[in-house]
């Protein structure tokens, strides 16, 4: 398997993320190496787990049964990402379908509202029905990039992926409640999986509070792309959270409450924040909106020899909570730019667009870059450092080298 090798430098930088301000968080210098395979299977030859069978090997990175990344270049050529080819991240074990019973009969409680109700999927099913475009983003995709020994998943693009979900408006479920209880700021919803494992629950529950605001947008999904929600994508129900990180869109959902406080699980507390390397605490801003952000998505090593003459540069832009509104590329490693176009369908806010810019290059060695921007907010050059690894979407990092002969 060849390999190639982009060195990239970052230097000292405050950040921002979303609106609140992460004070004296700074990178020292460093040289990132960063590794691209040509073909796939870089992971080896391990198989694929057991519960996901049906997904497409040769469109995935295994980092581990818990953790199964989508090649750069299998995230879609067309805005949608194929189930087979999403990304896999679970806290807690996919549920099994003897676990999870007859689909129908799956059930949902409703609290935080003028009448708290439990209702089965069928019921929900009867209240609404909406198809919306997110996407799905793990807080640490991009983690691969940094520099120090982080945790995790070692995610470079593909822990992310654009889909098509069909559910019922949370709204709808809130009406059917006669409306949210006075005081209530956020809203929290519970994934089940821990159940079957016996685990304590404030340690092993999937629990997540988002502001309460995020529900105007939020469905509870029990189809994507078209199939019924897989067990492994949290079937037969889940909570999506547009714009938000994928952590905040609970799989296996059984409980969804408007609350005057946070959740207490450990999910909630302690994980998810971003907090500077070396320091940890539910003081730092947990994952919540997701920022701008665009990578490249063709042609890289994986895609093949790049003949010199015309080229056509092709990627994914998102906005995070906002529209992605221009998307500039660069050949020369963010010397200077060209303004992409967008192609494809608008799928809304929450999607991502498609870019492209077609250039012509010479035989050569070239480093593509690209950088979004949302109206408001442009994906800045490098990385927040932060302990985890969360949130990045510098560009730089992103940037892909290729040969052209
Ligand atoms: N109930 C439950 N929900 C969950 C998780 C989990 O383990 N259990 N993992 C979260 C994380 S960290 C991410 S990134 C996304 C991954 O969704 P996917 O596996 O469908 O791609 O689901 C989130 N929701
Ligand atoms: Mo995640």
């Amino acid at each position: 398997m060849k390999k190639s090798k982009v060195r990239v430098n970052s230097s000292r930088r405050n950040f921002l993320t979303g609106s609140a301000s992460v004070a004296g968080l700074a990178a020292t210098a460093a040289i990132v190496p960063i590794t691209f395979a040509t073909a796939n299977h870089k992971d080896g030859s391990k198989g694929l787990p057991n519960f996901i069978n049906w997904k497409n090997r040769d469109a995935l990175i295994i980092h581990s049964d818990k953790g199964i990344e989508t090649h750069r270049s299998a995230i879609g050529e067309s805005i949608v990402t194929p189930n087979a080819n999403v990304y896999i991240r679970n806290n807690m074990p996919t549920m099994t379908d003897a676990q999870i019973g007859n689909r129908k009969n799956w059930k949902i409680s409703v609290s935080g509202v003028k009448n708290p109700k439990t209702f089965t999927l069928a019921q929900l099913q009867k209240l609404g029905h909406t198809t919306i475009a997110t996407i799905l983003q793990c807080s640490g995709n991009g983690r691969g990039f940094f520099a120090h020994k982080v945790r995790g998943s070692q995610w470079k693009t593909g822990a992310a992926a654009c889909v098509l979900w069909t559910g019922v408006p949370v709204k709808a479920v809130v009406d059917a409640c006669g409306g949210i209880s006075s005081g209530a700021v956020f809203m929290t919803s519970s994934g089940v999986d821990h159940a079957p494992t016996g685990l304590d629950p404030k340690k092993a529950m999937v629990e997540r509070s988002v502001p309460k605001k995020a529900y105007k947008d939020a469905i509870l999904a029990w189809e994507m792309n078209g199939d019924p929600l897989p067990n492994s994508h949290g079937g037969p129900l889940r909570t999506i959270t547009p714009g938000y990180f994928g952590i905040n869109n609970v799989k296996h959902v059984g409980k969804l409450a408007f609350t005057e406080t946070e959740s207490d699980v450990k999910y909630m507390k302690s994980s998810y924040r971003i907090s500077p390397i070396g320091k940890k605490g539910s003081q730092y801003p947990t994952c919540w909106e997701m920022p701008v952000k665009s990578w490249i998505t063709r042609p890289t090593d994986e895609t093949g020899t790049v003949k010199a003459g015309k080229v056509q540069i092709v990627g994914v832009a998102m906005g995070g909570t906002k529209k992605a509104r221009s998307v500039k590329v660069s050949v020369d490693g963010g010397n200077s730019w060209k303004k992409a176009k967008f192609i494809g369908p608008d799928l809304g806010k929450f999607a991502w667009r498609q870019f492209a810019l077609e250039t012509t290059l010479s035989a050569g060695t070239y480093t593509l870059s690209s950088k979004a921007s949302n109206g408001s907010n442009t994906q800045p050059e490098l990385r927040m450092e932060n302990r985890r690894g969360y949130a990045h979407n510098g560009w730089k990092d992103h940037s892909v080298k290729i040969s052209v002969v």
